[in-house]
C-alpha cells in the first residue's frame, strides 16, 4: 500500500514531471532495497553457477559426448582387457580464455574410462612420454605389486597387470609426488568395474570434477566436469524423460577438502564407491573428498532442465554448474 508520504512524493513527482519522480525514487530511503551487486551488475550476474567460465569457442554441443556418454559394458572377455596408456604434455584449453600446461592419460583429461567385469584381468601399459618421471596407480582391489607408486622414467614403460574388483567405480591417477600437481595437470581417469550380474540398462555418463590452476599459483582458479569449465552450462547432459539415467561421479580436485554434488528438482540413489548393489541413501547431494566417487541412478520426470553443481558455491561460479536436460 502507498503510504502519506508516497502518495505526497507522488503528488509532487505529478507536479514536477517523471524525471522528478525517477530522481526521488533514486533518492527515496523507503523504496526497495538495493539490489545486491551480482544483481545490479549483469556482469556479475552472469559469474552466479557457472556463467562466468564459458568453454573454449572450439567446443561445440557434442565435443564432449564420447566422453560425457560411456558406451556399452563391454562383452565378456576370456582373455585379459588390454589398454596403453601414452603419459603427454599439452597445452589444454579450461576455459574461453584459459589454459593449462596439462599432462595426461592419452591426450585427453580426463584419461579413458576404463572397463571390465569383476574378475576380469587388466593389462594396460603406461608409455611415459614426457621430460618427467609419472607412474599410474589404481584405486580399487588389486596385488599389491602392481599398486603403481613406483615412478615410471621418461621415456620408459611399465605393464600393470590388475584383476578388477571389487565391482564399482575406481579413479586411477600419476601417484608420483607431488600427487596433487600431477592430478591437477590432469592425470586422472575412471576405471568402472561391473559386477558379473550386471546393472539394469541406463544411460550412463561420467562426471569427473577437475580444478584447474591457470596461473601456476597452485591453486585451482576455474573447476569443471570432465576437464573444462562451463561445458554443461552452455551445453546441457540430454537425457531422456523417464529414462533410468547412471552417474558416475568422482572428484579428483586436490587443493579442496570437499566437493559435492548437488542436483536440484530430483533425488538419486546412492551407491558410495558403487561397490553396493543396493543404495545407501535416496538423496539430492553427496559430499566427496579428493578421489571419492559414487554412483547415481534417476529418473527425470518431466520436461525440463535440471540444474547441478557442487554445494561449495565457489566451485559453482568458477565453472562447476551444470544442467541435465530432459527431453
Ligand atoms: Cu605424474
Amino acid at each position: 500500500m502507498p503510504t502519506r508520504r508516497d502518495a505526497l512524493m507522488i503528488g509532487a513527482g505529478l507536479a514536477l514531471g517523471s524525471g522528478a519522480v525517477a530522481w526521488w525514487q533514486r533518492r527515496s530511503t523507503s523504496g526497495p532495497p538495493a539490489l545486491p551487486d551480482r544483481v545490479a551488475n549483469p556482469n556479475a550476474a552472469l559469474r552466479r553457477y557457472g556463467h562466468g567460465a564459458m568453454p573454449p569457442e572450439s567446443l561445440g554441443p557434442l565435443s564432449l559426448d564420447s566422453v560425457t556418454y560411456l558406451p556399452p559394458a563391454p562383452p565378456p572377455s576370456r582373455g585379459p582387457r588390454v589398454y596403453t596408456l601414452d603419459v603427454l604434455e599439452s597445452r589444454h584449453p579450461v576455459s574461453v580464455d584459459q589454459a593449462i600446461d596439462a599432462w595426461t592419460f592419452g591426450g585427453g583429461l580426463p584419461g579413458p574410462v576404463l572397463r571390465g567385469y569383476d574378475g576380469d584381468r587388466l593389462e594396460i601399459t603406461l608409455r611415459n612420454r614426457t621430460r618427467r618421471p609419472h607412474n599410474l596407480h589404481f584405486h580399487g582391489r588389486h596385488d599389491v605389486d602392481a599398486d603403481g607408486w613406483e615412478p615410471v622414467a621418461p621415456g620408459g614403460e611399465t605393464v600393470y597387470r590388475l584383476e578388477a574388483g571389487p565391482p564399482g567405480l575406481h579413479p586411477y591417477h600419476c601417484d608420483f609426488t607431488p600427487t596433487e600437481d600431477h592430478i591437477g595437470a590432469g592425470l586422472y581417469g575412471l576405471l568402472v568395474v561391473d559386477p558379473v550380474r550386471r546393472r539394469p540398462k541406463a544411460r550412463e555418463i561420467a562426471l569427473v570434477l577437475g580444478g584447474f590452476d591457470v596461473d601456476g599459483d597452485g591453486r585451482s582458479e576455474l573447476f569443471g566436469w570432465n576437464g573444462v569449465a562451463g561445458y554443461y552450462a552452455k551445453f546441457p547432459i540430454k537425457v531422456g524423460v523417464g529414462e533410468l539415467v547412471r552417474v558416475y561421479l568422482a572428484n579428483m580436485v586436490m587443493d579442496r577438502p570437499l566437493a559435492s554434488f548437488h542436483l536440484h528438482a530430483e533425488t538419486f540413489d546412492l551407491y558410495r564407491s558403487g561397490t553396493s548393489a543396493v543404495p545407501q541413501e535416496r538423496t539430492d547431494i553427496v559430499t566427496l573428498g579428493p578421489a571419492e566417487r559414487a554412483v547415481l541412478e534417476f529418473r527425470l520426470p518431466r520436461r525440463g532442465r535440471y540444474m547441478f553443481h557442487p554445494h561449495q558455491t565457489d566451485l559453482a561460479e568458477a565453472g562447476a554448474m551444470g544442467w541435465f536436460a530432459a527431453i
